[in-house]
């Protein structure tokens, strides 16, 4: 059908419920493949790569074994059924009668982890990917934030676009580095990581509550976006201030990932959302969305 043909959508709510993505949110125009192999092979220009565009892509940073350890440290982590774990809303209303293979598919997210696990301790404390992250902060660095993030087949949601920055209370300039870690391929259709190369240089974004914590979708670049397909053990490391998202699942294929959050250790948290608020937050700006 000609697409100015189709019908109008009258509605954007999908068939659990939940609100849906406007249609072209996870559009992009090209796919980064590009990046070093392994952590021992991250140079120095791919370190200025970071500082560029705002993150760096390591194929193979962790390898067939770890991975594997890490699956089954996160799949105890999910079957011990603790109160870390958030369900995709639409599993939520079944949960007591679902097997134990339908549960490892109806959760969207655990955090934090490495205290349910050793194995999944064992890789945000991985010397090779603290040595690259040391390297991009120019200092030793302090864990501040653990997850797992998990995309079931076809039920798992979006979560929209937004910078890290808007969730974390650091002092202004603060850099964190984040580590997202595919344990299984990630791909578009699967919710592979999109993001928008060089916009942590342009500063904060205004976020808003609407489907998440998140950018207002009409002032998302789309037409900047690039996907980031890994394969499992691939490694995407990303600036605190980059606008990123990951489209709905439309694939069978489950997607599970590991992301760690990365501060210098000399840097001290702040002890309220005052001033996060203040700067990404809309009240008192004249801003719609
Ligand atoms: O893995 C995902 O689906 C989303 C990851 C992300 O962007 C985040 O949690 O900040």
């Amino acid at each position: 059908m000609d697409k100015y043909m189709q019908p109008e959508i009258v509605t954007n709510i999908d068939e659990h419920g939940m609100e849906a993505p406007p249609p072209g949110m996870y559009d992009f125009v090209a796919q980064a493949r590009s990046g070093s192999d392994g952590f021992g092979g991250v140079s120095d220009a791919d370190i200025a790569q970071f500082q560029a565009l705002g993150f760096l892509i390591v194929h193979n940073a962790f390898d067939a074994r770890e991975v594997e350890l890490a699956r089954a440290g996160l799949q105890a982590a999910i079957l011990c059924g603790g109160d870390n774990i958030s369900y995709e809303a639409a599993a939520r209303d079944n949960l007591p009668r679902l097997s134990q293979a339908e549960r490892l598919d109806s959760v969207r997210k655990l955090m934090p982890i490495i205290d349910s696990d050793a194995r999944l301790r064992q890789c945000a404390e991985n010397p090779r990917l603290l040595d690259v992250v040391g390297r991009i902060l120019g200092e030793q660095p302090a864990l501040s934030q653990d997850m797992a993030l998990l995309k079931p087949p076809l039920i798992g949601r979006e979560k929209p676009w937004h910078q890290d920055m808007a969730y974390f209370d650091y002092p202004a300039g603060t850099t964190i580095v984040g580590a997202w870690i595919a344990l299984d391929e990630a791909l578009p259709e699967n919710g592979c990581m999109m993001l928008i190369p060089g916009s942590h240089l342009e500063g904060p974004a205004l976020h808003w509550q609407r489907r998440d914590w998140q950018i207002c979708d009409t002032d998302v670049q789309v037409g900047r976006s690039v996907a980031v397909p890994l394969g499992p053990g691939g490694c995407l490391l990303f600036h605190c201030l980059l606008q990123h998202g990951t489209p709905p699942s439309r694939s069978r294929r489950r997607r599970w990932a590991l992301q760690f959050h990365y501060r210098g250790a000399s840097v001290e948290p702040l002890l309220d959302s005052a001033h996060r608020l203040q700067v990404f937050g809309a009240d008192g700006k004249d801003a719609t969305c």
